[in-house]
């Protein structure tokens, strides 16, 4: 593919309540798009980044500038003549960034299926009409409102509930929603690297509760004390943070450090490489499931496309665009009970409304 132009957009779009996690409390989200002009398609990519580094080490600025500077320069030096298969070779040479280099393949991959007329879906191998959907709850003030919040999204259909936790509030919280719900409900945890090797009474104190996973307890690269952990613990340990790459994942589960894996596609530099984390798991029995990064209807549009290939075995954190938002940059993603249609249009199937675009950009530039 011919590319003729590319450009950066900044949007902001308000949140529909604060998201609170043991990194911080996010009140918008504050997307980098990357737009790619071909000359027989557009397509979009979009970097999960945050504002600030804290849940991993790329931050929005930072990932606009690696782009700018760094990676499309590589991807067009090729007389700006491009296709995705090749795009992780062409920066594999820049160390890290793979939320930048997942935005700049995803765009690509875009324009590619949308000049062939074939969706992610199908490209990335699913095998699924619709995906079952869960919710991440963010932290709450007190317990009376994280009562509230879970009810109403079982009322909205989501059909497994994930509270994030951090040191002293942890137990109470999973206790009051466990005896409230009932043993029925499908309840997972998230501690977002809150807790460390000496915290293994409490977090084994989680096991009367029957949850399904507890995602990232420990450091990123503390692979041994997660595998020390799963020994001493009966809930499952998922991993998030510290599974970047397809082989991470096959060392983390060889390690005995995670029975489960979220794959979040920007923590891995890619679509593709998202789908070989997929490929490693399915080939050890290990079941995966989809993680959010607050993503606009674009990203969602290519998260619901991942999470319908055949190993992601358990519900995502693939939720409604009215989970975050009030008005999403596309077509928003609405819950069919429980589930969310997988787009069956030309790459990502989706694209931005001109008047919501217009609206939420802050910035936008022409790279090349
Ligand atoms: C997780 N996501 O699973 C992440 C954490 C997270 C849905 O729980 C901006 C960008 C805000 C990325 C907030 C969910 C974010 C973010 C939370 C990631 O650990
Ligand atoms: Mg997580």
């Amino acid at each position: 593919m011919k590319i003729e132009a590319i450009e950066l957009l900044r949007v902001e779009i308000p949140l529909v309540s604060p998201f609170r996690t043991s990194y911080g409390v996010d009140t918008v989200r504050d997307a980098l798009l990357v737009r790619v002009v071909g000359s027989d398609a557009e397509g979009w990519g979009e970097c999960v980044a945050d504002r600030e580094p804290l849940y991993s080490a790329e931050w929005v600025d930072g990932a606009a500038e690696v782009i700018t500077r760094f990676l499309l320069p590589r991807v067009f030096a090729d007389n700006h003549v491009c296709d995705v298969a090749s795009v992780s070779a062409k920066l594999a040479d820049v160390e890290g960034h793979p939320m930048a280099k997942g935005a700049v393949e995803m765009a690509i991959l875009d324009a590619e299926l949308r000049t062939t007329g074939v969706s992610f879906a199908e490209h990335l191998g699913a095998t699924k009409g619709a995906v079952a959907c869960g919710v991440s709850i963010g932290i709450q003030d007190d317990l009376d409102r994280l009562l509230t919040s879970v009810a109403g999204y079982l009322d909205a259909g989501y059909m497994r509930v994930k509270l994030k936790i951090e040191p002293g509030r942890d137990i109470e919280s999973v206790r009051t929603v466990r005896t409230t719900f009932g043993d029925d409900l499908m309840l997972q945890v998230d501690a977002n690297a809150a807790y460390s090797r000496a915290d293994t009474a409490i977090l084994r104190q989680l096991d009367e509760f029957n949850l399904s996973l507890i995602e990232q307890p420990l450091a990123p690269d503390d692979l041994l004390g997660h595998a020390l952990l799963a020994k001493q613990i009966a809930t499952p340990i998922c991993l998030d943070e510290s599974i970047t790459s397809a082989r991470g994942a096959a060392d983390a589960i060889a390690l005995g450090a995670c029975s489960i894996v979220n794959i979040k596609a920007g923590r891995v530099g890619g679509y593709l490489e998202a789908v070989r984390v997929h490929d490693a798991c399915a080939s050890v029995g290990v079941p995966v499931w989809c993680g959010g990064m607050l993503e606009t209807g674009l990203g969602r549009a290519a998260n619901v496309a991942l999470a319908a290939l055949p190993n992601f075995l358990l519900p995502g954190d693939t939720s409604a665009s009215a989970r975050y938002f009030t008005e999403d940059l596309t077509e928003p993603f609405v819950l069919d009970n429980g589930h969310l249609r997988v787009p069956t249009g030309p790459g990502l199937g989706v694209a931005p409304l001109t008047d919501r675009l217009a609206k939420f950009t802050t910035s936008r530039t022409r790279i090349f």
